[in-house]
């Protein structure tokens, strides 16, 4: 359910946040109403972050968000993250699924309709689907363009999620595109005021209980 009604999904990448305290923006994160916490780390090991994702698991999870932790499944399983979120270069969802509990969330970077289909058959928990534009975030990646927002829409019945380029001044067009949730790395990493940031953003994604016409999922889960 938690996921289901999640509509705002916050990154912390480390290479962004630079030299801030993660916790300290965590704090700000989940105090300005995200629904979703992941902590992102590329070029480092899952050793060197364990302690950091169980504080920032304890910390999200002490106010009802969930906690996710990025490409490594075995990080997610130790620091009992609320779940895994697995690219495209990734192992399938299957070697992460044996490794993780069963109420443990998965989910899947996808970048057009054919892999944000196959990624809800291989069973992903949500989608995501981008970058919607292009982002220095992830620099390499092509963006995919408003339109496939709708595409995705009316073929997936999981949670869907965009992400790649998307800021506060941008969201109403992702918005009338067909997204109902969206992730925000640099645009809330960047803000000058991370909380009240966050609770605009939330604003405009309107409340939570109004995704009433999503189908309901026969796998939930009590973390879903
Ligand atoms: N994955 P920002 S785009 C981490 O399309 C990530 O799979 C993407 O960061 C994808 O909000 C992206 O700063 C970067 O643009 C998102």
């Amino acid at each position: 359910m938690r996921l289901r009604q999640a509509r705002l999904y916050g990154i912390i990448d480390l290479e962004v946040a630079g030299s801030r305290d993660p916790g300290k923006i965590a704090e700000k994160m989940v105090g300005g109403g995200v629904d979703v916490l992941q902590l992102r780390a590329k070029g480092r090991t899952p050793e060197s972050l364990e302690a950091l994702a169980l504080s920032l698991r304890e910390q999200a999870n002490a106010v009802g968000v969930l906690f996710l932790v990025n490409d490594w499944p075995l990080l997610a399983r130790r620091v009992d993250a609320d779940g895994v979120h697995l690219g495209q270069e990734d192992p399938p969802i299957a070697e992460a699924r044996k490794i993780l509990d069963d109420a443990q969330l998965i989910g899947k970077s996808t970048h057009s309709l054919e892999q944000a289909l196959a990624a809800e058959r291989e069973g992903a928990d949500y989608i995501a689907v981008g970058p919607v534009f292009a982002t220095p975030t992830k620099p390499e990646a092509k963006p995919v363009g408003l339109p496939l927002i709708g595409e995705v829409r009316g073929c997936l019945k999981k949670p869907f999620f965009c992400i790649g380029g998307i800021r506060r001044d941008n969201l109403p067009a992702v918005l009338s595109a067909g997204a109902d949730r969206v992730v925000m790395v640099s645009a809330i990493l960047q803000a000058a005021d991370i909380e009240g940031y966050c609770r605009e953003v939330a604003a405009m994604l309107g409340p939570k209980n109004l995704l009433a016409n999503e189908p309901a999922d026969p796998r939930s889960s009590p973390r879903d």
